[in-house]
């Protein structure tokens, strides 16, 4: 592994690969799940201890380091300029079965391109960050992408402040109890661009070759929960005919979610959680809530996918005599990442030698969101037969260096690049 500082042979900059590996091998320790994969899930114990590890990981480098009012942690490297800054980052909160690599490499290969630069002496010609945003999973707040969200402003923080979790704990109250509600204004610093390093999640790159993604966009992304009411009864003695069946109208709009994805080329859809109560085996359930995620390339696609579900959800209603109440969790537009910036990925990426192509991404991100106030591109490095959001989520070590020697590749770019006009 090239160390920092060190000048190859072409005379330019690369980032020191075992620091940057032996951090994530670090912040992976925090909320092990004991299977090879973490559990830290947002403003949980586990989110702050991580939270705190990178925040003396910040100092110990010497960035100015900030929490914002939705605990959105930022480290600065003043440039010659103030001014608009390349921010870099991701998301150090995980789902339920995370793993090493989604959000972390974001997160602390933005840390290792700042120190790089910082330990040549070299100041740059306008302030670098990096940032990790609040709770970008959703899994225990909905929305996802929250942080971001509040940064740019699409959310308030108040807003924030009041979602609660399954259990009735509220963001604010969270954020709260683990010290993270801090002082300075969301979005209080101005992008010139943003950049974020991310793996693939799915199967392209590892199935075709490797190399790198240069991401030109994110898909829309609709979230909806179901509540479906009838009258817990008894299993054994209720006629099927006087049932109130919630598990068969749970059961239809699996199999129709699953049936949308057959008829709208390029739809995805997932039940990610139903819960049925009381939960015991011999009662027909009172009420099951359920999610459903449905994702599409085309927004006019996703919106026909999701008025459909809602003409298949009142004729199940109706033929099961189960209310059936819903409520958005998340809905975000595809977003196209700027065209300028992709091509300054792409360049990266050539520079190093590395195959490089364009691909879209089938995941969110907190980039998704920051697309609508900067420039914005993503790096995607390949995720090993494509999993992720499992403990098995892997990534080649040589290409978590590779993919943060593009990232610090395309921040230098960008950062020499004339201010917008
Ligand atoms: O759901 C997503 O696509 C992201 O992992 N939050
Ligand atoms: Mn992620
Ligand atoms: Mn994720």
């Amino acid at each position: 592994m090239t160390q920092a500082g060190e000048r190859t042979a072409s005379g330019n900059l690369r980032v020191n690969g075992d620091r940057l590996l032996s951090r994530l091998a670090a912040l992976a320790r925090i909320g092990a799940t004991g299977d090879g994969g973490c559990r830290r899930l947002a403003l949980s114990d586990e989110d702050r201890q991580g939270r705190d590890q990178l925040m003396a990981w910040l100092k110990e480098v010497g960035l100015e380091t900030h929490v914002d009012a939705v605990g959105n942690i930022v480290g600065i490297l003043p440039g010659e300029t103030a001014g608009p800054a390349v921010i870099m980052g991701s998301h150090i909160d995980t789902v339920g079965t995370g793993g090493k690599f989604d959000g972390a490499l974001g997160v602390l290969a933005a840390l290792e391109v700042i120190q790089s630069i910082k330990e040549t002496g070299i100041t740059p010609p306008r302030p670098l960050a990096v940032i990790a945003f609040t709770n970008e999973e959703g899994a225990r707040f909905q929305p996802d992408i929250l942080g971001s969200c509040v940064w740019t402003g699409e959310t308030s923080i108040e807003e924030a402040r009041a979602i609660r979790d399954a259990d009735g704990k509220a963001v604010g109250a969270e954020l709260d109890r683990i010290g993270y509600a801090g002082r300075v204004k969301p979005g209080f610093l101005e992008a010139h661009a943003y950049l974020e390093l991310h793996i693939e999640q799915g199967p392209i790159l590892h199935a075709e070759g490797g190399g790198i993604g240069a991401v030109t966009g994110v898909q829309a992304i609709s979230w909806t929960e179901y509540t479906l009411t009838g009258d817990p009864n008894h299993a054994g003695t209720t006629p099927m005919r006087y049932r109130r069946n919630t598990s068969l109208a749970a059961a239809g709009i699996i199999a129709f979610a699953d049936a949308l994805t057959h008829d709208i080329e390029g739809l995805v859809a997932n039940v990610g959680r139903i819960v049925t109560e009381p939960g015991n085996v011999n009662v027909v359930p009172g009420r099951i809530v359920m999610t459903v995620d449905m994702r599409h390339p085309i927004d006019a696609r996703l919106i026909d996918a999701e008025q459909r579900m809602a003409d298949e959800i009142a004729r199940i209603s109706a033929a099961t005599r189960v209310e059936i109440a819903s409520r958005e969790l998340a809905r975000f537009p595809a977003q196209p990442f700027a065209e300028e910036l992709i091509g300054v990925v792409e360049q990266a990426g050539k520079a190093l030698g590395l195959k490089t192509r364009r691909m879209h991404s089938g995941a969110g991100h907190d980039a998704q969101i920051m697309a609508t106030v900067a420039p914005t591109a993503m790096i995607f490095v390949p995720s090993i037969d494509g999993i992720s959001h499992n403990p098995r989520e892997r990534t080649e070590d040589a290409d978590v260096v590779a993919g943060a020697n593009v990232l610090l590749t395309a921040a230098l770019t960008v950062a020499h690049a004339r201010p917008r006009a």
